[in-house]
């Protein structure tokens, strides 16, 4: 068996004012408990080290500037990358990440997958970027994710963590074609960050459903891909909009191993033992038996 004993890193809510000094010492607090606790891995949610600025609608560039990381690590996260390297501890982390791509400045919402030596091993730039692109008055908070990033263009794998790692960045936990491209190399376990207001102001009467649809989503994801699953939150009363938490560690089962039960900073832990993927994946969801693609093409068509 192949086991990683992996911890949510659940993150109560970040303000405006909160600096990512402060915020930092928070994710440092919740890595010491989850190493206490035996973890090899502990999972950060999406935009984890500042508010969720998207729900704003700013025109001043430098102002939108402040709320990315042009590298990583950087100043302020340098001491939880030492941390882990001391520990013995990796991380999955979200950020808003400002590149430089041939003279450009291009703004992802991304995450990255740390190993045990503190070492960056994984980057992911997110695909789904869900909301919209202009300012929506109407809306009681903006959802400007179609504003402030380019979409991503692959979902991939890492060799880490002795298995092969994919990420992907809340909203794409929504869609069955995350999961399934992410398997279809190999995939063993997948980290999902998130930032879920309860309201979603073009569907109000989905808001009662919130936390069963990011359940409902993990635990597909996993059992239809024979993968562990990890979906962690930022959650709470952020900036007056309240976000769901209910971070959840699911099996290749699609049983749930371990959740959080609050809407603060919070660490949960799992044993995981990667070679129980094997008996999906070569029974039910054996891809290169029972796959049908010639009759999947309107999946990929424009
Ligand atoms: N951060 C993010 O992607 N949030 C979205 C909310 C979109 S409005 C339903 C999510 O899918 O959870």
């Amino acid at each position: 068996s192949r086991i990683v004993n992996v911890a949510l890193g659940q993150l109560g809510p970040v303000q405006r004012s909160d600096t990512r000094e402060r915020v930092v010492a928070r994710l440092c607090e919740m890595m010491r408990e989850a190493h206490a606790l035996g973890a090899h891995l502990i999972v950060y949610p999406e935009l984890a080290l500042t508010t969720f600025f998207p729900r704003w609608y700013l025109e001043d560039e430098a102002e939108i500037d402040s709320f990315f990381e042009r590298e990583m690590p950087n100043a302020a996260t340098q001491p939880l990358f030492e941390l882990s390297r001391q520990l013995g501890v990796g991380f999955y982390l979200g950020y808003a990440e400002l590149a430089e791509e041939g003279g450009t400045r291009v703004r992802y919402n991304s995450s990255i997958l740390v190993d045990r030596g503190g070492r960056i091993v994984g980057k992911y730039r997110k695909v789904h970027l869900p909301g919209h692109a202009e300012h929506e008055p109407w809306r009681r908070f903006q959802h400007l994710e179609k504003r402030y990033f380019t979409p991503g263009q692959r979902f991939g794998v890492t060799q880490a963590f002795g298995g092969t790692i994919g990420m992907a960045i809340c909203n794409d936990r929504r869609w069955a074609e995350t999961y399934r491209v992410m398997a279809l190399q190999g995939a063993e376990m997948v980290l999902i960050g998130y930032n879920t207001p309860v309201h979603n102001a073009p569907a109000p009467q989905h808001d009662d459903l919130s936390l069963f649809h990011n359940q409902l989503s993990l635990q597909a994801g996993a059992y239809q891909n024979g993968c562990w699953v990890a979906g962690v939150a930022k959650g709470g009363l952020e900036e007056g909009v309240d976000s769901i938490g209910g971070s959840l560690l699911v099996a290749p089962s699609g049983e749930v191993v371990t959740r959080c039960l609050s809407k603060d900073d919070e660490v949960a832990i799992a044993r995981c033992d990667l070679d129980f993927c094997a008996v999906y994946k070569r029974s039910t969801f054996n891809f290169d038996l029972h796959r049908r693609p010639e009759a999947y093409g309107l999946i990929v068509a424009r």
